[in-house]
């Protein structure tokens, strides 16, 4: 067949499975079921939560387990032996306003190992710089023109193919850091991919290694997350009191867990990241639990699956993902022509989870209405925005941050 030919036949392909995720999926709000969420503030005992000190000792360690039990999964906490070697720095990066770092971390266990490569952009002349970690789907050298960037051993895409989402110029110039990897260094983004992951380091090599809560996909590259900032803490110029996680889409959800579980990350952004990110599972409007879990069953933990023909019996909802950001800072961004990701769903899942913020006395989005688009709402410890546009991550979205950042950090 003439190659022409099979590029219209893929493309065709393509757009009809597009067609066929839109079809299937409710997009109209009048016909979204009532629903009654899990209430964050009542412990399993039937004990209402009035107090921080209740709220960490006994309701927040229980919500994540509910988690870790039903949806992403735990990461074995077996000790693996990790190695930092730098391989490349130079101080004259972005037009001379930056430091840039390369980073390979060799992380070995079970007589194996695995290599993640990470590129940082530090701003010159600022002794202690907050950080943003993120890590990007496509390989380092997606995210930049910058022809110093060393390749990902995995991406197969060309240099520059990503920079649009990646706004290191005002990042740097607004006196940030920054460190990004290739989330395949940690999982491959395709099924049936654990031997070649991370986990065989812990002794899990196949599906049939997997107890019901096992983490796959998502808490292993959450897991990467904070293998970087380990990296970062070393480092004298980053400030620990000031380090972002930072997640588009998948990576959204990703972003999520990560900051739920590892609490040394201060603030928390989850850009677009729609049904079992920040989106109530519980809206039947956009991508739904049965829907992701037919088409990413690598991405949660097994017991995730049983959830898909009944919504209403997992024991939590999104709103109880974000609530265990509290008190840190958290950022939930949509995007207008998202409407897979369920936009509203994602706004009522942070109102939701701001209740939770009053315990330890900051304001909640309690009352506030659903913002106007390309306007921010930040209150209290919580920010939201809805773009124009589309699924996507962009210089408009990572200003916002940044506005966040500023004005909410001590
Ligand atoms: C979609 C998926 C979403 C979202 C998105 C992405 O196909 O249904 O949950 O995560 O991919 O990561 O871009």
């Amino acid at each position: 067949m003439k190659k022409k030919h099979t590029i219209l036949i893929i493309a065709g392909l393509f757009l009809t499975s597009l067609m066929a995720q839109a079809q299937d999926a409710n997009y109209d709000e009048s016909l979204v079921d009532s629903y009654i969420l899990p209430d964050a503030m009542t412990a399993l005992n039937g004990q209402l939560i009035t107090k921080k000190k209740q709220w960490e000792k006994t309701r927040r360690p229980q919500i994540l387990k509910l988690f870790q039990d039903n949806e992403y999964g735990t990461m074995p906490d077996a000790k693996i032996k990790t190695d930092y070697r730098i391989l490349e720095e130079s101080g004259e990066a972005l037009g001379g306003k930056a430091i840039r770092r390369q980073v390979e971390i060799t992380f070995r266990g079970n007589n194996q190992s695995r290599k993640m490569l990470v590129l940082i952009y530090m701003p010159k002349g600022i002794k202690k710089c907050p950080v943003f970690v993120s890590p990007n789907f496509q390989g380092n050298a997606t995210t930049s023109d910058d022809p110093a960037v060393i390749e990902s051993q995995y991406s197969t895409y060309g240099r520059g193919h990503q920079t649009s989402r990646w706004s290191f110029d005002r990042i740097v110039s607004s006196g940030y850091a920054i460190a990004t990897f290739h989330y395949y260094d940690i999982y491959f983004d395709q099924n049936d991919k654990i031997s070649e992951s991370i986990y065989p380091l812990f002794g899990i090599n196949s599906s049939t290694d997997l107890l019901y809560n096992t983490g796959k996909a998502i808490a292993a590259w959450a897991w990467g997350c904070s293998r970087v900032l380990d990296y970062l803490l070393t480092l004298k110029n980053i400030d620990r009191k000031r380090t972002i996680v930072m997640g588009h889409s998948r990576l959204g959800k990703t972003a999520l867990w990560c900051g739920a579980q590892d609490r040394r990350f201060a603030m928390v952004i989850s850009n677009d990241s729609g049904c079992s990110g920040a989106a109530l599972s519980r809206r039947n409007y956009g991508e739904t639990v049965s829907r992701i879990n037919k088409s990413f069953p690598w991405w949660f933990c097994n017991r995730y699956q049983s959830y898909s023909q009944d919504v209403a019996s997992l024991p939590i909802d999104q709103h109880e993902l974000l609530a265990l950001i509290a008190p840190r800072l958290l950022y939930v961004a949509s995007a207008k022509e998202d409407l897979w990701a369920d936009p509203l769903g994602e706004f009522l899942s942070l109102q939701e989870a701001s209740k939770v913020y009053a315990l330890y006395g900051y304001d909640t989005l309690e009352g506030c209405s659903f913002p106007a688009t390309d306007e921010h709402l930040w209150k209290g410890r919580c920010g939201y925005h809805i773009r124009t546009g589309q699924h996507d991550v962009t210089d408009f979205d990572w200003q916002q941050y940044i506005g966040f950042a500023d004005k909410y950090f001590d």
